[in-house]
């Protein structure tokens, strides 16, 4: 019988991996939580183990090795960069989705997370105040992969049992890290141009509005949903959560009032066909009824947040965060 909580997060150099095994240490301690991804990063605190999530045997070691009891399995290929080579992210997805969910059966493993994301919605889902149970026909190959991993998690659940539990995230915003091949990233590289003093070229137009929701608000979710008991958990594919929604123009009067010089161009390309097929905002009744969910971080917030905790970042050299542009 298997007491210790011990976590292995798969994907722990992502933009939400690098903030959550902070979060996970502190809760359950730096020595329960392993991180793994495909090389380890310099700056990595606590136990790390380079991993392909696509090797099964790789993965059952890790869980042996550590007497894992929960996985959160955050490794995916997202919205934009999957598009260049669509059947490649297929594979990557799906496979490490099979390998963490045969894993899991096969160990008895607690608890699973596996994050879903609002590019599961495409045209035929309503554009504002999306429901959780919208139809889904996703415009991009990782929305194509995330609604099919939910439908898996479901499967599991009812065939198995297994214990797995999903949110759809939105863009995520965050200072700690940067994201990587989605969609939503202009709304980070955004706040890191104007601490820089720098112009940016956003790849969106400037009045499409997205759902977002800042890191803060997206690691609370995560460890409200995992610790929540198991018989509050009605929805076995994924959670609709909201944090707020807002369009590239609006982020720039924001940052405006704090940087009036600050300079954007719109050159729009093709992330913009991506954006025009996502919901602009999204019903999270189903989270806020079934466990409580709540944003707290309005753009405002998320701004003032942003530039100050740059500024500190920027100030104590840290000039090698790497914007990418896709
Ligand atoms: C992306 O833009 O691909 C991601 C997401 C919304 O899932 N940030």
């Amino acid at each position: 019988m298997k007491s210790q909580t011990k976590i292995l997060v798969i994907g722990a150099n992502g933009q939400l991996g690098t903030v959550l095994i902070g979060a996970l240490q502190k809760k359950y301690g730096v020595e329960n939580v392993v991180g793994s991804d495909l090389t380890r990063k310099d700056n990595f605190y606590g136990i790390f183990e380079i991993a392909d999530a696509t090797h099964q045997d790789r993965i059952q070691e890790l869980v042996s090795k550590y007497q894992i009891t929960q996985i959160y399995h955050l490794a995916a290929i997202l919205s934009a960069r999957g598009e260049e080579n669509p059947l490649q992210t297929w594979e990557i997805n799906m496979k490490t989705l099979f390998v963490v969910l045969e894993v899991s059966r096969r160990n008895a493993i607690d608890k699973v997370f596996y994050p879903s994301s609002i590019a599961v919605f495409g045209n035929d889902a309503p554009l504002h105040q999306t429901p959780n149970n919208a139809y889904l026909n996703p415009a991009t190959v990782y929305g194509m992969s995330k609604a099919a991993g939910e439908n898996w998690a479901q499967y599991y659940f009812e065939r198995y049992g297994l214990d797995v539990r999903s949110i759809r995230y939105p863009g995520v915003i965050g200072y700690q890290s940067l994201p990587g091949g989605g969609t939503t990233d202009y709304a980070v590289a955004i706040y890191h141009k104007a601490v820089l003093h720098e112009e940016f070229t956003c790849f969106l137009e400037k009045d499409t509005t997205l759902p977002m929701i800042f890191m803060a608000d997206t690691i609370r979710a995560t460890l409200e949903l995992m610790d929540a008991p198991k018989e509050r958990i009605k929805t076995r594919t994924s959670y609709n959560i909201a944090g707020v929604s807002f369009s590239p123009i609006e982020v720039v009067q924001e940052i405006r009032k704090l940087y009036p010089e600050f300079k954007v161009n719109f050159i729009p390309d093709f992330r913009q066909d991506i954006a025009a097929s996502w919901p602009k905002s999204i019903d999270d009744s189903a989270a806020a009824r079934d466990w409580g969910w709540k944003p707290e971080y309005d753009l405002k917030m998320i701004t003032q947040t942003m530039i100050q905790k740059l500024k500190e970042k920027y100030k104590t050299g840290s000039r090698n965060l790497e914007i990418s542009p896709c």
